[in-house]
C-alpha cells in the first residue's frame, strides 16, 4: 500500500464552483447522476496553463457515461479513479457530467451509500464518498451540493434546507460549500421526533430526530441536548446556527458514533435513543456528549474544515475540547475532568506507549480511518485545553473570534490555528507546536528542596522515542500547582508554571513551614508526574488538597501504590488506605458522584501499564487475582460504611437521568459492587428485582457476574428484552466483560454461536469481540485462547468492513509490556493475521505497525 505525507501535499488542480448530484435510489443498481462545474486553481500554475489533468477518485462504481461541457469522454477509470487528460480539458471553467451505478446493499463495509434494515444512509468521511461518485474526494475541495433524491421510500434526506419534494422525489440545496466528507443522503420508512429552536439572531430552525417506527419515544433525551449545546455554542463561542433545519437520522449499523455531515447528522442509534428501562446513565451522558460533538462540527468542522487529512485534529481536538467544556457546564466540572483523565490515560497514554504512537497530527498514514485515534481526539482536545490555560480565558476567546472571522469558509491547516493565538496574544507558538508534531508522553520528574523559607520545585521532563520519532526536544509544559502548609491549609493558590526547558527549578518564597506540593492540578497536561512521594503526603492531599482533580488523583496513587505492592510484594493491602478511602466514603460534604469515582479502583488494564512503567513484567493473571483480593479487604473492612452509603444514596421517585441523581446512583451502584462480595449477592438480587431502571439494573447484574452468579438475572434480562438489540448488546458484552479469567474464551465463543450474533452488525460484534480484550485476565490468558479467538474474528470481518476489523485489532498493540510466552502468542497471531491473503489496508497497515 502508498505511503501519503503530509509533506507532499500540493493543492488541488482544479477547484468546484457547485455540484448537482441525482439519485435514483435501487439496492442493488442505484444510479447516480452528477453535474459538477471545475475551474483551474489559481494557485496551480499548470492548471492555469492547462497543463494539468484532473483526477477524480472513485472505487467500485460502474461508470455509464462521461461527458465534459456535453461531449461524452472516452477515458476508462482504474481501480481508484478516473483521468482526465490536459488535452481533454477546455481553458476555463467546465461542466463535468458522470452517470455511475452503484450496489447500496451489498455494500458491508458501511462506508458510501448502503443499506441498513431497509434504510438507506451514508458515510463518507474520510474517503467515502468516492464511492458514490466520481470527485476529487479532497477536504480541500469545498462547494455547494444540489441532490436530488428519487425512491418510493416516504423519507427523503440530505444536506441543507429542502427546496422541493413530490410523491417519490425530494430536492434539497446546501448553499454552504463543503467538501465531499460532508456530503450524507438517508432515504427510509421513518418518523421524526420534532421540535424547534429559535437562534439568538431569530432564525427558526425546525429540528427533527429521525428513527425507525417504534423508536419515536426515545429520543426526548438527545433533542433536549440539542438544544442546550446549540444554545451553548450560543453563549459560550458566539457560534449560531446556520440553515432552517437541522435532522439526525439514527442507524442501526454504523462503524462509529456519530458523523456531524452539514445539516444532517448521521447517528449510531445507541447513541440517540434512550429512555430510562434501556438506557443506563452513562448512556445518557454520552448521548448529550456526542449529540453536543456532532452539532459543534457545524462550525469547528464544517464551516472551517481541515486542508488534508493530516490536519484531523484541528476539527476533532478542537471539538472534543469543546464538548467537554459542554458536559462540565452541564454537570460537573471536577467530575468530568477526572472522567476525561481516565479515558486519556486508558486509551490515549497507552497508544503512546506502544507500536501504534504517532503525534496528534500525524506526518504519514496508508490508511486514514485508521488515525481517528485518541491520540488525535483526546490528546488533541489537551492540547487545546493547555493552549488556553497558557493565554488565559479571555485571550482563548479573542483567538477563537479571530479563527471564525479569518477562517469562515475555508479548509485550514494547525499552522493557521496557531497563528490566530501568535496574532491575538503576541506570543511565539514555536515550542508549542511540538505538542501537535512530536508523539510521545512526556515524563514530568519532579523534586523539592526546603530552606529558611524557601521551598524549590525541580522540573524535569523527558520524553521516550516512539516509531520514526527518536529525538524528543522538550516542550511546553503548563504545570499548575498548590501549595499546603502542614495543617491543611492552602498557603499558594494554584498558580501555572510554564516550563520551557528540559529541567527547569521553581522557587516560592516566605513560607513559614515547607509545604506540599498539589502538582499538575486539574492535569493541566497530558503528561505523567513521577515523584519519590510517602502514602502519608498522599492522604494528606487526599484529605485537604482543595483542587478536585488532585484530591482524586492523590487516592489514585495510593490505590495504585497498594496495588504494586501486592501484585509484587505479595503485600496485604495497606490499613492506611482502607481508612482513607472509609473516609471519603462517609464525608457527605462530597459529591456523591467524586465519591464514586475516589472509590473506583485503577483497571486491570491500567495497573499492567503502570507496573510495566515502573519496569516489571505485568502478569495479567496475578494482577486479577491481587485486584480482586483488594476488591474483598476493603468490602470487609468498610462494610458497615457501605452499608449505610447503599442506602442512603437511593434516589426516589421516577428515574431522572441528570447529573445529581446519576451521582448518587453511581456512588450507591460502587458500594454495591463491594457489599456483593461480602453478602452473597443478597443486596444484588434485591435491587435487580426492583429496578426500575437500566443503570440500576445493570450495576446488580454486573456485581452478580463478578461473583460467578447472576444466571437467573441473565435469563429474565434476556427474556425481557430479546427484541431490543441495543439492550442484548449489553447483555452480550456483560458475560465477556465479567466472565472469570478461565472462562472469558468459552463464554465469549458460545455467544458468537447464538443465531442472533449479528457479526455483521458494528456493535453486535464489539459487544463480544471488542468486550474480550477489555477484560484483561480473560484476554491475557496464558493458554492464548483469546488471542486465537479475536484473531479469527479479525480474519473474518476484515473483507466485510475493514474499518471496524482495524479498529479492534488495536487490542493487540500492548503485546511488548508482557512476558515472553504472551509475547509469542499474540505475535503468532499478529503473523497469521498478516499472512492473510487479500487483507485490508486498514488491517494490514494496523499489523505491520504493531509488529513494528
Ligand atoms: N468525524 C466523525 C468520524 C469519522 C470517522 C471516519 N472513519 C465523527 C466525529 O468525530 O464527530
Ligand atoms: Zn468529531
Amino acid at each position: 500500500p502508498r505511503t501519503i505525507r503530509l509533506a507532499e501535499y500540493t493543492p488541488p488542480s482544479h477547484l468546484v464552483e457547485g455540484v448537482e448530484l441525482q439519485f435514483t435510489l435501487a439496492p442493488r443498481t442505484t444510479r447516480v447522476r452528477s453535474a459538477i462545474r471545475f475551474r483551474p486553481n489559481p494557485a496551480r500554475p499548470d492548471a492555469v496553463a492547462g497543463t494539468a489533468d484532473l483526477r477524480l477518485d472513485g472505487e467500485a462504481l460502474t461508470l455509464i457515461r462521461a461527458a465534459i461541457d456535453g461531449t461524452v469522454l472516452a477515458a476508462a477509470p482504474d481501480a481508484t479513479g478516473l483521468t482526465i487528460p490536459a488535452a481533454a480539458l477546455p481553458a476555463g471553467p467546465f461542466l463535468f457530467e458522470a452517470e455511475v451505478e452503484i450496489a447500496p446493499e451489498t455494500n458491508t463495509a458501511l462506508e458510501g451509500l448502503y443499506m441498513s434494515k431497509g434504510m438507506y444512509c451514508t458515510q463518507c468521511e474520510a474517503e467515502g464518498f468516492r464511492k458514490i461518485t466520481f470527485y476529487p474526494d479532497r477536504p480541500d475541495v469545498m462547494a455547494p451540493f444540489k441532490v436530488r433524491i428519487e425512491s418510493d421510500l416516504p423519507v427523503l434526506l440530505s444536506n441543507g434546507d429542502a427546496v422541493g419534494q413530490g410523491p417519490g422525489w425530494a430536492e434539497w440545496h446546501d448553499p454552504w460549500p463543503k467538501p465531499a466528507y460532508l456530503f450524507a443522503l438517508v432515504a427510509g420508512d421513518l418518523v421524526a421526533h420534532s421540535d424547534r429552536f429559535t437562534t439568538r439572531s431569530g432564525r427558526e430552525v425546525a429540528l427533527n430526530i429521525w428513527v425507525r417506527r417504534g423508536d419515536e419515544d426515545r429520543c426526548a433525551y438527545a433533542m433536549d441536548a440539542l438544544k442546550r449545546s446549540m444554545k451553548w455554542d450560543e453563549d459560550t463561542y458566539g457560534r449560531e446556527y446556520d440553515l432552517d433545519v437541522f435532522n439526525i437520522v439514527a442507524v442501526d449499523d454504523f462503524n462509529m458514533g456519530a458523523m456531524e455531515n452539514k445539516g444532517l447528522n448521521i447517528f449510531n442509534s445507541k447513541y440517540v435513543l434512550a429512555s430510562p428501562e434501556t438506557a443506563t446513565d452513562d448512556d445518557f451522558a454520552r448521548i448529550e456528549a456526542i449529540i453536543a460533538h456532532e452539532y459543534f462540527h457545524n462550525w469547528t468542522g464544517n464551516r472551517i474544515t481541515c486542508r488534508d487529512w493530516f490536519q484531523l485534529c484541528l476539527k476533532e481536538g478542537l471539538t472534543v475540547f469543546r464538548d467537554q467544556s459542554f458536559s462540565g457546564d452541564m454537570r460537573s466540572h471536577a467530575v468530568k475532568r477526572i472522567e476525561d483523565v481516565l479515558t486519556l490515560r486508558a486509551r490515549q497514554f497507552r497508544e503512546d506507549a506502544g507500536p501504534l504512537a504517532h503525534p496528534v497530527r500525524p506526518a504519514s498514514y496508508q490508511e486514514i480511518n485508521n488515525f481517528y485515534t485518541a491520540t488525535v481526539y483526546e490528546k488533541g482536545a489537551e492540547v487545546i485545553g493547555m493552549l488556553k490555560r497558557l493565554v488565559g480565558d479571555e485571550a482563548y476567546r479573542r483567538a477563537l473570534d479571530l479563527y471564525f472571522e479569518r477562517h469562515d469558509g475555508e479548509a485550514a491547516t494547525i499552522e493557521d490555528w496557531l497563528k490566530v493565538f501568535e496574532d491575538a496574544t503576541g506570543r511565539d507558538l514555536t515550542q508549542f507546536k511540538r505538542w501537535y508534531t512530536d508523539a510521545g508522553t512526556p515524563h514530568l520528574r519532579v523534586t523539592d528542596d526546603y530552606r529558611d523559607g524557601t521551598y524549590v520545585l525541580h522540573l524535569e521532563q523527558q520524553t521516550l522515542p516512539t516509531p520514526g520519532q527518536p529525538e524528543k526536544p522538550p516542550r511546553v509544559i503548563p504545570v499548575a500547582v498548590g501549595l499546603l502548609n502542614p495543617n491543611g491549609d492552602e498557603v499558594l493558590p494554584t498558580r501555572v508554571l510554564e516550563m520551557t526547558e528540559a529541567r527547569q527549578s521553581f522557587s516560592f518564597e516566605g513560607l513559614s513551614a515547607r509545604p506540599v506540593p498539589s502538582i499538575l492540578r486539574g492535569f493541566s497536561a497530558p503528561v505523567i508526574v513521577e515523584r519519590e512521594t510517602s502514602a502519608e503526603e498522599r492522604a494528606f492531599l487526599l484529605a485537604h488538597d482543595t483542587d478536585p482533580f488532585s484530591r482524586w488523583e492523590a487516592g489514585r496513587g495510593l490505590a495504585k501504590e497498594v496495588l504494586v505492592r501486592m501484585v509484587t510484594e505479595g503485600a496485604d493491602p495497606a490499613p492506611g488506605f482502607l481508612e482513607g478511602l472509609g473516609a471519603i466514603l462517609r464525608d457527605d460534604s462530597l459529591d456523591p458522584a467524586f465519591r464514586a469515582l475516589t472509590l473506583r479502583l485503577p483497571s486491570e488494564d491500567d495497573m499492567a501499564q503502570t507496573l510495566h512503567a515502573a519496569g516489571h513484567v505485568p502478569d495479567p493473571t496475578r494482577i486479577h487475582v491481587r485486584r480482586e483480593a483488594l476488591i474483598e479487604a476493603i468490602a470487609r473492612h468498610l462494610a458497615g460504611a457501605l452499608g449505610a452509603t447503599y442506602s442512603a444514596m437511593s434516589v426516589p421517585g421516577p428515574y431522572t437521568p441528570d447529573a445529581g441523581a446519576a451521582g448518587k446512583r453511581a456512588l450507591r451502584g460502587a458500594a454495591l459492587a463491594y457489599l456483593t462480595r461480602i453478602d452473597g449477592g443478597a443486596a444484588a438480587k434485591v435491587q435487580y428485582g426492583v429496578a426500575d431502571n437500566m443503570t440500576e439494573a445493570l450495576q446488580a447484574l454486573s456485581a452478580l457476574l463478578d461473583i460467578g452468579q447472576g444466571a437467573a438475572e441473565l435469563a429474565s434480562f434476556e427474556a425481557r428484552w430479546r427484541d431490543d438489540a441495543l439492550v442484548m448488546d449489553k447483555w452480550f458484552t456483560l458475560q465477556v466483560l465479567h466472565a472469570a479469567p478461565d472462562d472469558c474464551a468459552a463464554n465469549a465463543r458460545a455467544l458468537t454461536e447464538r443465531s442472533d450474533f449479528d457479526w455483521k452488525n458494528p456493535n453486535r460484534f464489539r459487544s463480544v469481540i471488542g468486550a474480550i480484550a477489555a477484560n484483561a485476565a480473560g484476554f491475557h490468558h496464558p493458554s492464548g485462547d483469546s488471542y486465537r479467538f479475536l484473531a479469527d474474528w479479525l480474519i473474518r470481518l476484515d473483507p466485510l468492513n475493514p474499518q471496524t476489523a482495524a479498529r479492534l485489532s488495536a487490542a493487540f498493540d500492548s503485546w511488548a509490556r508482557y512476558d515472553a510466552d504472551r509475547q509469542g502468542l499474540i505475535r503468532d497471531q499478529l503473523a497469521r493475521i498478516a499472512a492473510t491473503p487479500g487483507l485490508s489496508r486498514d488491517l494490514s497497515e494496523m499489523i505491520s505497525r504493531m509488529r513494528g
